[in-house]
């Protein structure tokens, strides 16, 4: 039986945040697949009441333990590994305020915004122009940071950038603009983060890709 269990499936980048993670730091782990699309399975109430009061996945297992928000399993993976973990106070506030910042604006914008172009029942130019102006605004402040330094927090990675990758590598064409290119500085982190020992792109990583839909 495998270290760790991670409930995910392919197109999640909030479960591709925890799913990089395992990987990157070599754990011994098997994903549980999350019927997110067909079966609605995060709105059960048998999910909700045996895997996530949240209606959420990821949720990741390790022995006793069950913990959901990807941040939260970033933060544990990285404390008990000692590997991405941002050292020191200052490191550490610094590195909660990027990913606090990236859960709720840059990523807590793609993740919607790539669901109502992809997934949902019907789109909806409304809510999809108000999503990319605040992407557009947010992803160029991000830009700025990694003009300055190779990682968020500078020299080197850390959980915060492991957060930051959640939706970004997802097919241009699923968003309609193509991020590494529009964002040269964060195009550049994506090549730099790509070339770390482990990384595997969300679609290979999880199961559930291709979706079938019906
Ligand atoms: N902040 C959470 C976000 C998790 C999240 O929103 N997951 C989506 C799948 S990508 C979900 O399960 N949504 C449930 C729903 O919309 O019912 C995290 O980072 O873990």
């Amino acid at each position: 039986m495998p270290e760790y269990e991670l409930y995910c499936f392919a197109q999640s980048g909030n479960a591709y945040r925890a799913a990089l993670m395992l990987n990157l730091i070599g754990a011994d782990w098997k994903p549980i697949y999350v019927d997110f699309f067909k079966g609605g399975e995060t709105r059960t109430p048998k999910y909700r009441e045996e895997v996530n009061e949240m209606g959420e996945a990821p949720v990741l297992v390790h022995g006793k333990k069950k913990l959901t928000q990807s941040a939260v399993m970033l933060t544990y993976l990285s404390d008990h590994t000692g590997k991405f973990k941002p050292e020191g106070e200052d490191e550490r506030l610094e590195a909660l305020r990027w990913i606090i910042f990236d859960n709720q604006k840059v990523n807590g914008f793609l993740g919607p915004y790539r669901f109502l172009r992809n997934f949902a029942p019907a789109r909806d130019p409304g809510a999809e122009a108000f999503l990319k102006g605040r992407l557009t605004g947010n992803l160029g402040i991000v830009d700025k940071r990694l003009a300055k330094a190779p990682y968020l927090l500078g020299a080197r990675p850390t959980i915060a950038d492991i957060s930051l990758a959640a939706y970004l590598y997802y097919p241009a064409e699923e968003f309609g603009f193509d991020i590494a290119k529009d964002f040269p500085a964060i195009g550049a982190w994506m090549e730099r983060i790509k070339a770390l020992p482990g990384w595997v792109h969300p679609y290979e990583l999880m199961p559930g890709y291709p979706l079938v839909r019906g």
